[in-house]
């Protein structure tokens, strides 16, 4: 930025992407000013002091979008495939938002620079909106960032939101829990269905992706992941996960992704599961919100009087660890 663009900001392009101004950001936002969409994933993924009025006006769009979740080993082929998907989706006439979210690297690295690559083709479309995150300055990192900046793409008008995590630990878990549609994308060959067992993502999963299914071995794949589906207890009524295999670097199998979206879309719907996991969604939201606030306040009471002074009495056994914690709750509720 200029020192002249800072000291003039002129209308347009400049002021929108330094404005601070959340309803005007949002009205902006609601018609589709890719850089007011910019502006506000920004603030939001700083963690800035405007996140609360941003989510407050943002409120009533909330859950308008349908949100779905891709993860899986790096390299495995995400990014490849959301760029199909959202070909797809936009055949249908869908706005789509596009987040690539990196959860193990708090700056932006070369795999979502990568992204930028693989997406580039809808890179003029108007209908798209693509945004990389990292886990930069928000409090409750990621996963707390995260559904904000889907409900930026809602409150952008977005129907659709696909949400690109690296599978690499707890987590992509988190964030894929944030999705209505959990897509876990595995390859042949890469011993990635033991390892999605062992990172917790069996239980994510709403449709397994066998990508590379051009290589050796998919059928092995296939029967593994579908050996430990039929392995997990379901009751009636309940979802069992779709195996699905595409070429994603050939565009094969796309329909076949979108259709399996679709079928899980429609049980959520028929079932009252979406609902209940926009609601436990805003459970986890308000709690790690809550938790955010309760770290900081404690957090600025470590050089103040009553944490040392609470420490002090634990240390020289006066008291123990559990009274001295319901006293530090009693004293930040006051
Ligand atoms: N053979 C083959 N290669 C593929 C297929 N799909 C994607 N690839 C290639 O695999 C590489 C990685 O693809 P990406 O889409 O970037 O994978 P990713 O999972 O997004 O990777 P990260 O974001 O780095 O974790 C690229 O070189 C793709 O061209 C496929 O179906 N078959
Ligand atoms: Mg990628």
């Amino acid at each position: 930025m200029s020192g002249a663009a800072e000291q003039v900001p002129a209308a347009g392009t400049t002021s929108v992407r330094r404005s601070r101004d959340v309803p005007l950001l949002v009205e902006r936002a609601r018609a589709g000013d890719p850089r007011a969409v910019a502006r506000l994933i920004t603030l939001v993924e700083n963690g800035d002091a405007l996140l609360p009025a941003i989510a407050a006006a943002l409120a009533p769009y909330a859950g308008q979008a349908q949100v779905v979740g891709l993860t899986g080993s790096p390299g495995v082929g995400k990014s490849t495939t959301t760029n199909e998907l959202v070909r797809a989706l936009r055949a249908q006439g869908h706005r789509v938002g596009v987040l690539a979210v990196d959860p193990s690297s708090p700056f932006t690295g070369g795999a979502i620079l990568g992204d930028r690559v693989r997406m580039q083709d809808h890179a003029t479309d108007p209908g798209v909106y693509i945004r990389s995150m990292s886990s930069r300055g928000h409090l409750g990192g990621l996963a707390a960032a995260t559904p904000q900046a889907v409900r930026v793409l809602e409150g952008a008008g977005c129907d659709v939101v696909l949400v690109e995590t690296v599978g690499v630990g707890q987590a992509e878990v988190e964030v894929a829990s944030l999705a209505d549609t959990t897509l876990v994308l595995l390859a042949p060959g890469m011993g990635d269905a033991i390892q999605a067992v062992k990172a917790g993502i069996l239980e994510i999963a709403d449709v397994f992706v066998v990508n590379k299914a051009d290589r050796d071995g998919v059928d092995a794949t296939v029967r593994d992941i579908q050996g430990m589906i039929a392995l997990g207890e379901r009751g009636p009524g309940q979802w069992r996960p779709q195996v699905v295999r595409s070429v994603a670097a050939r565009g094969e199998g796309i329909d076949d992704i979108a259709a399996a979206i679709d079928k899980h879309r429609g049980w959520l719907v028929e079932h009252g599961e979406l609902r209940r996991r926009q609601e436990a969604r805003a459970a986890a939201e308000i709690e790690a919100i809550a938790l955010g606030t309760l770290r900081a306040r404690i957090g600025s009471l470590r050089d103040g009087t009553q944490l040392s002074t609470l420490a002090a009495q634990v240390a020289e056994g006066a008291t123990d660890p559990y009274t001295a914690a319901d006293e530090l709750l009693a004293q930040l509720a006051r």
